[in-house]
Order: C-alpha cells, then sequence, then structure tokens
C-alpha cells in the first residue's frame, strides 16, 4: 500500500534504510502470523467479583502475597550477585589491555557459549556514558589525549572534538570530490509493488497494519509515520490533505479513512498522485549527495587511520571493524537536508542483514542493514544550520504516535529541528557516535534503540560536509560468525592465487 506504493531511495539497502525502509508493511512479519507488538490490540483482563469477605479467600491471599515478597526478594538477590559477576569478568576481558581511562561494560558472560554451532568467543563492549555532560579521557592517537563527552543516555550519544585533525578533513572531502558524488536519493517510480505481492498482504491486513491505534480509521500521523521515509517523499499533513482532496479519497471529509475508503484506492495512488504533480528536490526524504570510500589495505593513509581509531574508540574487535561498511561521504548543499530517521531498523527472526545476508543462506524480504554503531564525522564548519537532531534524544518516553502532530512534526527537519531535544553543530574534525542498538544482556546485540532516531537539520547557510562509519553486527551471532569465516576462507583463498582485485570489489559493494 502506501509504503509498496511509493519509491524507495535507489540505494537505501547500502546506505541507509531507515525502519520504514524494510520494515513496514514489508519487513514487519506477516501481520496476520506475527503482528509488531504495537499492532496488537490491547488486551484488558476483566476483575470478577467474588466475595472478599470468605476466609479461604484470605488465605489465598496471603499466600499470594507471600510468595510475592519471596519472588522479590530472590530477584534482588539474583540481580545483585549477577551484576557483580559480570562486572569482575568485563573488568578482566576488556581493561586488561587498556591504557585509556575509558568506561567499559555489558561485556563479557563467558557462560554464554554456544547456543549451537560457533562458540561464543566474541563480545561487544559497550562504553558507559555515566551522566549526560561526563567527560572521559580516551587515548586514540599516540602524543595525544582526546575527550569523549556524553550527550545522552538515550540513545547512549558521545561527542569527541579533534577527532579529526583539520589535514585529515580536508584529505577526506579532496578523495570524495575525486570519485565522484551521487544524488542520495533518487526518484525510483517502478518496482514498488514486488514485497506487498511476495508477502501476499489483503487491503484489510495493511489497513489493520497501519491502524496503529486500532480505532478503524486512520489518522494522518498513521499514514505519514509508515509511508514517508520507505516512499522517498516526505508527505506533509498539508500533502495528505492535497492527495485526499485530488484522488476523491476521504469520501466522508473527516480527515480519515476507514477501511472502506481505504480499500478504494489504488495502491499506487498515492506515489502516481505525487509524481503527476511534480516533486522537488527539497519535498524528498533526503537531499544530499554522497560517495564510499574503501579504508581497506591499499587505500589512503589517512583513510585506514580513520579506521583503526574507529576500532580504538568503540573498542569493538577489529574484524568486526574491517568487515563493515566502507566510509560514506556526504555533501549537503545550502537548502540539504535529511529528515529523522533510524540508521537500521528493528530485528525481527525473519530479518536479515544486509552484510551476512549471503552467508546467512536466507531468502526472507526481510531485511536491514544491522548497524550496531553510527560514527559520524563533521569536515567542516557550516556556515548556518546543518546541526544533527536527535529529536526524541533522553525523553522519558518513546511513543512513534506522538512524534508527529498537527502542528508540531518533530520528524521534519526543514520546519522544526529547533522543537528536538537534542541538537549538535557541526565542528570541523567532530566526531559523534551513538549505538543503534541496545544491548542483549550477554555481550552482543539487542533490540533497536528507538531514541536512536536523529537527521540532518536543514543548511540555512553554506555547504555542510560529512562522513559516516557504521559498523555491522548481525544481531544473530551465529549468522555474524558464519559470515567472518567465509569471508576469511575467501581471503585465505586470494592467497594463494592473488588476484586481489575481486575481494577489493567485493568490499566495496558491501
Ligand atoms: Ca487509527
Ligand atoms: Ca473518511
Amino acid at each position: 500500500m502506501l509504503s509498496g506504493k511509493m519509491m524507495e531511495p535507489q540505494d537505501d539497502i547500502e546506505e541507509d534504510d531507515s525502519p520504514s525502509a524494510s520494515a513496514p508493511p514489508s519487513s514487519s512479519p506477516s501481520p496476520s502470523s506475527s503482528p509488531p507488538p504495537r499492532a496488537l490490540p490491547r488486551q484488558r483482563t476483566s476483575l470478577q467479583k467474588s466475595s472478599v469477605c470468605s476466609r479461604s479467600y484470605f488465605m489465598v491471599v496471603m499466600v499470594f502475597f507471600h510468595v510475592y515478597i519471596i519472588n522479590v526478594i530472590a530477584l534482588l538477590l539474583y540481580v545483585h550477585y549477577n551484576n557483580g559477576s559480570n562486572a569482575i569478568s568485563a573488568n578482566r576481558d576488556f581493561t586488561s589491555s587498556d591504557s585509556s581511562s575509558h568506561k567499559v561494560t555489558g561485556a563479557s558472560d563467558a557462560q554464554a557459549t554456544a547456543d549451537s554451532g560457533f562458540p561464543r568467543n566474541m563480545f561487544l563492549p559497550r562504553i558507559e556514558g555515566i551522566r549526560v555532560g561526563h567527560v572521559q579521557k580516551v587515548s586514540l592517537v599516540s602524543g595525544k589525549v582526546h575527550e569523549m563527552k556524553t550527550l545522552s543516555l538515550k540513545p547512549l550519544l558521545f561527542e569527541i572534538p579533534d577527532f579529526l585533525s583539520e589535514e585529515e578533513c580536508a584529505v577526506v572531502v579532496r578523495l570524495a570530490q575525486l570519485k565522484g558524488l551521487m544524488e542520495s536519493q533518487v526518484m525510483v517510480p517502478e518496482g514498488q509493488e514486488e514485497l506487498d505481492q511476495q508477502l501476499n498482504l489483503s487491503p484489510e491486513e495493511i489497513f489493520n497494519f497501519l491502524d496503529l491505534n486500532q480505532d478503524g480509521q486512520l489518522q494522518p500521523h498513521e499514514i505519514l509515520t509508515h509511508s514517508r521515509v520507505r516512499d522517498g517523499i516526505w508527505l506533509t499533513s498539508e500533502n495528505l490533505k492535497e492527495i485526499y482532496d485530488g484522488l476523491k479519497a476521504d469520501l466522508d471529509g473527516n480527515g480519515l479513512l476507514s477501511l472502506e475508503e481505504f480499500g478504494r484506492l489504488r495502491s499506487d495512488a498515492f506515489q502516481r498522485f505525487l509524481l503527476q504533480r511534480g516533486v522537488e528536490r527539497s519535498q524528498l526524504v533526503r537531499n544530499s549527495r554522497h560517495t564510499w570510500l574503501y579504508q581497506g589495505q591499499g587505500a589512503h593513509q589517512v583513510l585506514q587511520d580513520l579506521r583503526k581509531r574507529v576500532t580504538l574508540l568503540t573498542r569493538l574487535p577489529s574484524s568486526l571493524v574491517e568487515l563493515s561498511e566502507p566510509l560514506q561521504v556526504v555533501r549537503y548543499e545550502q537548502g540539504g537536508h535529511y529528515h529523522a530517521h533510524h540508521d537500521s531498523g528493528p530485528v525481527y527472526p525473519e530479518t536479515a542483514c544486509t552484510h551476512t545476508r549471503l552467508a546467512a543462506n536466507t531468502t526472507s524480504p526481510f531485511q536491514t542493514s544491522c548497524r550496531y554503531i553510527t560514527v559520524l564525522f563533521y569536515l567542516n564548519n557550516v556556515q548556518e544550520g546543518g546541526e544533527t537532531t536527535f529529536p526524541v534524544a533522553d525523553n522519558r518516553t518513546y511513543e512513534e504516535a506522538s512524534l508527529i502532530q498537527n502542528d508540531v512534526d518533530l520528524l521534519d527537519t526543514r520546519k522544526h529541528c529547533d522543537k528536538g531535544n537534542l541538537r549538535v553543530k557541526p565542528v570541523k574534525g567532530t566526531a559523534v557516535f551513538w549505538y543503534n542498538y541496545l544491548s542483549d544482556g550477554r555481550g552482543w546485540v539487542g533490540e533497536q534503540d528507538e531514541y536512536s532516531l536523529h537527521g540532518g537539520c536543514v543548511v540555512t547557510q553554506g555547504t555542510k560536509w560529512v562522513a559516516n562509519n557504521w559498523i555491522n553486527v548481525d544481531p544473530d551471532y551465529q549468522r555474524q560468525a558464519r559470515y567472518q569465516l567465509l569471508v576469511s576462507q575467501q581471503e585465505s583463498q586470494e592467497q594463494e592465487e592473488p588476484n586481489s582485485d575481486q575481494h577489493i570489489e567485493a568490499h566495496q559493494d558491501l
């Protein structure tokens, strides 16, 4: 439907997939089998009335009360001892070789070995934020100490000034210019039906999926939330009104779509309407140009250094960093923006990761880039605008539905960047990095951190250059391990018959 009907940024999979790019309705499991939790109607348990005065009732209540108290005490003891042993093992495994004062947690749980197949011998340390404003000293370059400041805890977000020198920034920009940049988002008016057909969803199923609050009507924000990012065109409430009028979609004029009204629309009706009317660059989800720079052996020294520094900064195993996507360099001209999105989508059991897909031997249509960490580098000072916004950072609660209100749309970085919770000003050489996923509590990748929502505010004056390093980790440990084994086997083969061109190509296509 909406998401199926419009275009998707051409290079969506490799360079940016927001949750909706691979998610609703396409990437989430078919609503009929296992809908995402939010689509489930709330169930309320009804209390049955009974005599509360009888003695037996009193006895039962007392027994339950005692069992409850005992359970709570047992739980507290368990948490207490568990934390203690974790802290010790994390210390042993990840700070022994550490000369800096980095705070790291969540690492090892030696018990977490081998579900099946590969033994669990790789763990992902996570840097502790301590509190907003906390500064940790980190040693990334010999003879220099960097300061890493915690900007938020939800998501876990850090800022490191002078991560790159002026010269390094200039080299990266120059290399990107030499390679040439391409449009970050291109209109692709065809081929959008595929996933919907693959999933074989009926209009009712799609309707139910979109109807977040399950009231039998589609409110504008329910449509906007799911249509925008995947469709590539940034709809506003005003656009939606215009489309409803143009298509005579909202027959009773109440501003909502009922199942009947929804069912009358062609699945690509919105897309056709907008394309006929014409779409400008400023109406796209993102308005920028970018390129990719390989960082492995043979690459410019600055690019290799940068990757090593990222490994030190994130403290992840170097094999993970080396097998991740190449450096993406992005240029925003005046008027450029990137509306708020997640760098990587939620992961359901059926979801495949782009980077391990081949090794995973899966045909799942659900796919996301599994970018565990984003490291963003500012390569120049922007004259005006171009901040990175984290609209819900450190919010007490996150509610997807409340992001789009009638008057303020927190996802819109052209109109409402100033309404978000946190904005980072681009300063040449500064790096920021954050975790797009939580920990699973066993030293590996857990659920998506929805608070990692972020976007690029519109550049009101000047040009903005940034670069991104994403660290790709498959939340399925076995798939990640199989993938790494496959790559290392390939590498040893290539060493036997040296024809390394192919290998470099493979990296660039990741
Ligand atoms: Ca609704
Ligand atoms: Ca209506």
